[in-house]
């Protein structure tokens, strides 16, 4: 690294980073911009029509991953998935429809002025992205609030980011934002630090030629090497945290037991050509009308070579 000094991080936290495949930076969005996310994010689950809505699940278990059409189409959209609690035997909303949604996503951070603002046009975002130094030129590809209702909201198993939004290297980011307060009851995000370092990406989420979406493993099973060891950190967060999240690091969060919910804001980015490949496997495409916008507006990329 050279001696180019930090603007936003300090010399220990990107070491950490580094070091553990995450760090929590606590206090990053102030109490105002924190609470506008949240009223906006409330605002959306109000103001969505059921009408037109396929009554969408959605969960990242490995067998049932949601491949529809509404799901794969909505990189460029806001889209409202559904808790899978939320819905009876007869496929029936059994709660409001604030209540029941598990994620917006996934143009939020294009489509939404407040989203957009704290995400594209963020001075603290773009300096952390200078810091870190993770990639040459990075884009946004993805955004998402995460509500984890109240008693239902669905836990999300152990993986890591680059399975899904895969480039090749790898480099998928991902910056969590607590929306509000993360305990162990109502599902804060958990770790396993260092696990970016020992676990390799082994498969890739891909859009499947005959409809919807599977995993595409990189490696013979055989070679697949054994479960990282260790012990998972839980991050109880207050609201305004960031974690920046490596994406080859395992972390996952469990089913929310509480009375509260725990929403948060999620945004990832990847490195841009020619440093990395993005596929046109991937489930999630950028269209002629919405490409991935930068985070940083550079016009030699080399300059901010690590
Ligand atoms: O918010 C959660 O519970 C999971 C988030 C997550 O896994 C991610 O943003 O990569």
């Amino acid at each position: 690294m050279s001696a180019t000094p930090l603007e936003y991080l300090l010399l220990d936290q990107v070491e950490q980073f580094y070091r553990d495949g995450y760090l929590r930076i606590p206090g990053f969005l102030s109490v105002e911009e924190t609470e506008a996310l949240l009223t906006r994010a409330k605002q959306l689950l109000e103001n969505f029509s059921l009408e037109d809505h396929p009554l969408t699940k959605f969960t990242t278990g490995d067998d049932n991953h949601v491949g529809d059409d509404y799901f794969l189409t909505s990189g460029d959209k806001i889209r409202y998935f559904l808790e899978e609690d939320a819905l009876d035997n007869n496929g029936k909303l059994n709660r409001e429809k604030q209540k029941a949604v598990n994620k917006i996503g996934h143009g939020l951070h294009e489509l939404d002025p407040v989203f957009r603002e704290v995400t594209l046009n963020n001075p603290k975002i773009k300096a952390v992205a200078r810091d870190l130094r993770f990639h040459h030129d990075p884009v946004a590809l993805q955004s998402m609030v995460i509500c984890k209702q109240t008693h239902i909201g669905g836990e999300v198993p152990e993986h890591n980011d680059s399975t899904f939004l895969y480039t090749d290297p790898p480099s998928a980011l991902g910056c969590w934002i607590a929306l509000e307060k993360c305990t162990p009851e109502n599902g804060a995000l958990s770790f396993l630090p260092g696990s970016h370092l020992t676990a390799p990406i082994t498969k890739r989420f891909v859009r499947l030629p005959t409809g919807g979406t599977g995993f595409e493993e990189l490696i013979p099973p055989e070679q697949v090497p054994p479960k990282p060891e260790g012990k998972y950190i839980l991050e109880a967060c207050s609201p305004g945290d960031l974690v920046l999240i490596h994406g080859s690091v395992l972390h996952k969060s469990e089913k929310n037991t509480s009375p509260y919910t725990r929403f948060a804001y999620t945004f990832h980015m990847i490195e841009s050509p020619p440093y990395a490949k993005y596929d046109e496997k991937n489930w999630l495409q950028p269209t002629p009308k919405m490409p991935f916008s930068k985070i940083l507006d550079i016009p030699n990329p080399e300059v901010f070579a690590g």
